[in-house]
């Protein structure tokens, strides 16, 4: 086990939650850590990271979510089983274990049943949406982090657990997958500081950037080529989406998980401030969101009942994929009107 030493102040004062959490972790026997649906590498990294701190301190420790995670990530399993759980596996928490929720904003998101846990196991909420609706006993929210990343580093930090470096490469994926590589505007000096905490830890961002940048599948990559081809710009330029049916995923072989990434390319554009990518799914249309400020890709997810954070949103849209194009186009014109396009 490796434990590097870190000033007291590093992160300022821990937030109250933290040590709360602390407590009911060192009792717990077992963890159940939850990743979110549809998994990013943010989730995905902190699930592993806590899986790793769990099993390092002879913990019993059982890793899942409601859906498969993408292969890019595997190299941060190093022996980590993910399980994909339909229901709450209340048999293994037994008594005195606890429920960690990662990057999680709302039950809905999370394994079935999990908001009902309470009266039997402590639940723990670890998360920086800020439309968190805090459904656990312990609520952690900080819309502040760029990433749910940050707050998991900073809590192996305080705690008297220390990071070792498979712990700290998975936050750092975490990290820096939520805040475009720290070109998001959601990055901050925390984010910077977080970072190299966890390169003190044994984290090597060149080679982790190397795995993480080199393992695209020619399928995805034709599925990319399809959207790049259809660019449009609308609102006077200031946005610009792309599209993906049915038949483009089954025609280059590409997975669902294939399109993470993809938008933020629309923000690449000169004058671009709000990218749209939609993505036709069985009797839906999944609507990714990206903002540069002053535009808010949140203000546009909410008008369809969707959420996230003002610089990556989404929404889920159930009309034809002509219909929702022109219906969020509609939305978008009308509140990009009194905006001046970023520099
Ligand atoms: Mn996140």
């Amino acid at each position: 086990m490796r434990k590097t030493e870190m000033p007291e102040d590093y992160f300022g004062p821990p937030a109250p939650e933290i040590l709360d959490i602390i407590s009911v972790l060192e009792k717990a026997g077992k963890w159940l850590v939850l990743a979110h649906e549809k998994p990013d590498g943010d989730t995905i990294g902190c699930s592993f990271a806590m899986a790793h701190a769990g099993a390092r301190l002879s913990k019993e420790v059982m890793l899942g979510g409601p859906d498969i995670y993408p292969g890019r990530y595997e190299f941060l399993a190093a022996g980590i089983n993910f399980n994909v759980l339909n229901e709450i596996p209340c048999d293994f928490i037994g008594t005195g274990g606890a429920v960690i929720c990662l990057d999680t904003s709302t039950a809905g998101r999370s394994v079935q049943g999990v908001e009902d846990l309470q009266e039997r196991f402590h639940t723990i909420n670890i998360d920086h949406h800020s439309d968190n609706e805090r459904f656990c006993a312990i609520n952690w929210v900080d819309p502040t982090s760029s990433a749910t990343g940050e707050m998991v580093t900073e809590l192996l930090s305080v705690s008297p657990w220390g990071i070792d470096r498979r712990e700290a490469e998975a936050l750092y994926v975490a990290i820096v997958t939520d805040n475009g590589y720290f070109k998001f505007s959601s990055t901050t000096k925390r984010s910077y500081k977080c970072a190299i905490r966890l390169m003190e830890a044994g984290a090597v961002p060149g080679d982790l950037m190397a795995v993480l940048d080199s393992n695209m599948s020619a399928e995805i990559l034709s599925l990319w080529g399809r959207a790049f081809s259809r660019t449009e710009l609308f609102a006077g330029g200031r946005s610009a989406f792309f599209w993906l049916s049915k038949d483009d995923f089954e025609q280059t072989g590409a997975s669902r998980s294939g399109t993470e990434g993809l938008v933020n390319f629309l923000l690449k554009i000169k004058g671009v401030g709000l990218a749209v990518l939609f993505s036709e799914a069985d009797g839906e249309i999944r609507v990714n969101l990206r903002a540069r400020a002053p535009f808010s890709a949140h203000r546009i997810a909410l008008a369809f009942g969707g959420g996230g954070h003002e610089v990556a949103s989404g929404c889920v849209i159930r009309a034809s994929l002509a219909e929702a194009v022109s219906a969020v186009i509609t939305e978008i014109e009308k509140y990009a009107a009194g905006y001046i396009a970023p520099r």
